[in-house]
């Protein structure tokens, strides 16, 4: 039996949107769009592009061939995903350009001549290549929390995993995908509940979309496994409820960009020789899913190895470092990044105050969105302490020795730029040690309690900000 399609995603005109429309339409309502008209300077489009419609591949080999990348094999299964394997980017076009002369199988539709077709993915290809601007990311996707971050700190700090390897695989959340006709994705939904977005530099893809309140049906009866391949002889034993999903549909074709929504499952199929550049990402209207998620995998973890409970010497040390290798951050990391994150909106904010006299600064679209964010860090922090099980041996975060750490500036400058492009531009005040020690004296956050250990700790230090603000908008403050 066939897909049962429920509708065709739309698609608009990205030049006609504001961002206050993508907010409410698609951040807001979780709903997947397509986008046009975003992509018309990119030099990915000029570069990578032959003038007849093609793929320039010897440009790959000839500017980036060198690059490691991990290249999946379309026809094998490997736990819930492809098979993957390293290979230098001039190996990849090398297979491309010789298995291109074969002919297409339609019977086993992920081969090529009997051969397995190679599709590359998660290629850290602005990581790799910084100099090289293939692309800006468009205004709607801007809001990023992830990458903003990735780009100061590390996710997870694990001392035992090859350094190395960790530099590159955990760097970022900007990736390049390129595959022939035929190459595909199975069914899934992205990383940390995250958004994505992908951009079609060349070729055409097809989607399938399934909400995130219909997942229940392509999993087991346990809510293990889900299906891999919806267009396979899916078990009805299995999947007993499979055949009730109602999916979205869509064909992105050329330069357009798909909006991916968080926690929606997807399958992607390159109906034709494709390259597309992609950005998983949260914000402050995701963050408390993915910490949902964290708490749904830690769940997860625990349960998969509580036969050895009794005997292990620290089996909740264990499961968060089973978490962190399987989710790519455990609570640890997530509470250290909704910290810094609170940190950083929090200096924002107190450069709002402190550039508009009277204040009118804070009823600005600016000013609301970075509330909001702080609400939203407020919101996952009491979500985080409500199970109780984020309490033991975190480490204190210092709000002020934050402060003192250059990597934190960086951020909140890289924050304040990003709200700055967002909403009404107006100049704010450089970031800078001076001013972030005048919001230390200025009492903004709490001096005496300032170091953060728990989620408990961090609603108070947001709501004493709060309070502070609203007494100043009372005008019971002078600074
Ligand atoms: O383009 C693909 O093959 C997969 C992309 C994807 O799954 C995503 O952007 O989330």
């Amino acid at each position: 039996m066939g897909l049962n399609i429920g509708g065709q995603v739309g698609k608009v005109n990205g030049k006609e949107l504001s961002y206050s429309d993508f907010v409410q339409r698609y951040l807001l309502k979780n709903e997947p769009v397509v986008l046009t008209g975003l992509m018309d300077d990119w030099r990915a489009c000029k570069d990578w592009v032959l003038p007849d419609g093609r793929l320039n591949l010897p440009f790959f080999s000839t500017h980036f061939g060198s690059s490691t990348v991990q290249v999946a094999y379309c026809d094998t299964k490997e736990f819930t995903d492809q098979k993957r394997e390293e290979m230098s980017v001039s190996e990849f076009i090398g297979y491309w350009l010789e298995f291109s002369s074969g002919e297409f199988n339609d019977a086993s539709p992920h081969e090529f001549d009997g051969k397995s077709l190679l599709y590359l993915k998660d290629w850290h290809f602005v990581k790799e290549y910084p100099e090289y601007l293939a692309y800006t990311t468009p205004l709607f996707f801007r809001d990023d929390w992830l990458n903003l971050y990735l780009d100061k700190y590390r996710m997870h700090e694990d001392p035992e995993t090859d350094k190395e390897k960790n530099e590159i695989c955990c760097s970022d959340y900007r990736f390049v995908y390129m595959g022939e006709k035929g190459t595909w994705t199975p069914l899934h939904a992205d990383v940390f509940r995250s958004y994505s977005w992908s951009a079609n530099v060349c070729g055409k893809k097809k989607w399938y979309f399934l909400s995130p309140t219909q997942r229940h049906l392509v999993f087991d009866r346990n809510m293990k496994c889900s299906v891999y391949d919806i267009f396979e002889d899916v078990s009805k034993t299995k999947f007993p409820a499979f055949d009730k999903a109602i999916w979205m549909e869509c064909t992105q074709e050329e330069n357009e960009i798909i909006f991916v929504p968080s926690g929606w499952y997807h399958q992607v199929h390159n109906l034709e020789d494709t390259i597309s550049i992609n950005h998983n990402w949260f914000n402050a209207y995701n963050i408390s899913w993915v910490w949902d998620l964290l708490l749904r995998d830690y769940n997860e973890a625990k349960e998969y190895i509580a036969d050895i409970k009794d005997i292990c010497d620290d089996f909740e040390e264990l499961c968060q470092r089973n978490l962190a290798a399987n989710t790519g951050m455990n609570f640890q990391d997530f509470f250290v990044f909704i910290v810094r994150f609170s940190f950083a909106n929090l200096v924002l904010l107190y450069c709002l105050v402190r550039d508009y006299e009277n204040f009118v600064g804070l009823s600005s679209q600016r000013a609301r969105h970075i509330y909001f964010n702080l609400e939203s860090a407020r919101d996952a922090a009491l979500k985080m302490n409500s199970t109780g099980l984020a309490q033991n041996g975190s480490i204190p975060i210092d709000f002020n020795r934050n402060l003192g750490d250059s990597a934190f500036l960086e951020l909140c400058m890289a924050l304040g730029r990003t709200y700055q492009l967002l909403h009404e531009p107006c100049n704010i005040s450089e970031i800078t040690k001076a001013l972030v020690d005048d919001l230390v004296e200025f009492e903004f956050v709490d001096p005496s309690a300032s170091h953060i250990s728990t989620p408990e700790d961090l609603v108070s230090l947001i709501d004493y900000a709060f309070t502070k603000l609203s007494s100043l908008s009372s005008g019971k403050f002078s600074h």
